[in-house]
């Protein structure tokens, strides 16, 4: 199995990953990583802070000469503003000009935070619940892009809406109704929502989302919005039902539901379908040339928690950033008393940054089940191993239920 850990708080030195458990001989280059880490960056109603960083990686190890070891693999993330925080966040000693945080922000972890871990200060809450530690799960993430494009698997992703301003065709519902091409590849949505400032895929969406945040941002407020994930190329097996921590739609939710300030999670069209007819809601299954189909999507690449080999459609739902400029109702926990939440500067919106840590996050998944399935301690042996069960597929099936 694969796995990752981050380590690092939001204005301290740095924030680091290491992972493991990928093949050896895998190419990945700090040029992709970056990439990767910039679109994160991106997106119109971000605070100060993207202002002053610009995130790169630095590989400290698991990779020589372009392609990875089969060794644990380090990351590491500079914060910038670390210049400006390093009395504040000293590892030892207090600095006299240190203030204590007093007054949690309703919607932020710094209520619950301080309270299960007995801290002094909100200040040590705010630290590593910030989403800045997404910087390093997106740069663990790269790791599984690259290694799902040397399967012909594609991860892209875009936001649909922000503020309740939703596009007036969704792009989803065509994937739904399995009206895409044949060859669709979804890395081709995110070019396409990258060209946006708020990665959306709709024009005129997008100027009536700006005039909405602009509103906000006017009057102290902030937007939340929804946002699909989407991959295809994904061969028909991942998963499994045999056991509930088996199951490939559960981590795609667990996975998505982890993103700072996602509380709602969808699968295909989950939820459409529970107030439709089975007749409407389910995927007839097709012959297509001599290979089986779906006639629709609606299920959205999962049936019995396996990969149906369609494009796997994940919808997601992040709550309005907490941080208010014109706050609503707190307590001072130096005083018990009722007062302002506290301002600080922060982000406006965050969606199409949500978007891009989704499709990392949908990247592990799926390399992790991939890497559960075909296995393999060098990429050419994983290779074999995948090209073999696909190759053989549709004769085992034929030849099973030959009568
Ligand atoms: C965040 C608050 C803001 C965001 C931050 C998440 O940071 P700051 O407190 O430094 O202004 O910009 O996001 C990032 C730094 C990032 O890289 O995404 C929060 O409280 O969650």
């Amino acid at each position: 199995m694969i796995r990752f850990l981050t380590a690092g708080e939001s204005h301290g030195k740095a924030l680091t990953t290491i992972v493991e458990g990928f093949p050896s001989n895998l190419k990945i280059t700090k040029k992709f990583i970056d990439a990767q880490l910039k679109r994160r960056q991106m997106g119109y109603g971000r605070g100060g802070r993207m202002k002053i960083e610009t995130d790169t990686v630095e590989i400290l190890s698991g990779i020589r000469y372009g392609k990875t070891m089969g060794s644990p693999i380090s990351l590491l993330i500079r914060n910038k503003d670390w210049e400006n925080w390093t009395d504040l966040m000293d590892a030892e000693k207090k600095s006299k000009g240190s203030i204590k945080i007093t007054v949690p922000r309703p919607g932020h972890a710094d209520l619950t935070g301080i309270s299960k871990y007995n801290l002094f200060d909100i200040r040590n809450s705010i630290e590593r619940s910030s989403a800045r530690e997404t910087a390093a799960r997106v740069a663990a993430g790269s790791v599984a892009l690259r290694l799902l494009e040397e399967f012909g698997i594609h991860i892209g992703s875009f936001v649909e809406s922000i503020g309740g301003i939703f596009p007036t065709q969704n792009f989803a519902d065509k994937i739904y109704e399995n009206k895409i091409r044949k060859d669709f590849n979804s890395a081709d949505l995110s070019i396409k929502a990258d060209k946006s400032s708020l990665r959306v895929l709709d024009k005129n969406q997008e100027e009536k989302i700006i005039n909405k945040i602009k509103f906000a941002k006017k009057t102290g407020n902030t937007l939340g919005g929804t946002f699909f994930v989407v991959a295809t190329g994904v061969p028909i097996g991942l998963g499994s039902f045999m056991q509930y921590d088996k199951k490939l739609d559960a981590d795609i939710a667990s996975a998505i539901l982890s993103i700072n300030a996602v509380k709602g999670v969808e699968i295909g069209q989950g939820f459409q379908n529970a107030m439709e007819f089975g007749s409407k809601a389910h995927d007839e299954i097709v012959m297509l040339g001599k290979t089986i189909s779906r006639k629709t999507n609606r299920a959205g690449g999962l049936e019995g928690s396996i990969s149906t080999g369609l494009p796997i459609v994940v919808r997601g739902a992040m709550k309005p950033i907490a941080t208010l400029m014109r706050p609503i109702k707190s307590v001072d926990l130096s005083k018990m008393k009722n007062v302002d939440a506290r301002r600080e500067r922060s982000d406006f919106v965050a969606v199409p940054a949500c978007a891009v840590i989704g499709e990392t996050m949908l990247a592990w998944v799926i390399a992790s089940h991939l890497i559960l399935k075909f296995g393999g301690d060098s990429i050419e042996e994983m290779k074999d191993n995948f090209n073999t069960y696909n190759k053989k597929l549709y004769d085992r099936i034929r030849k099973n239920f030959k009568q």
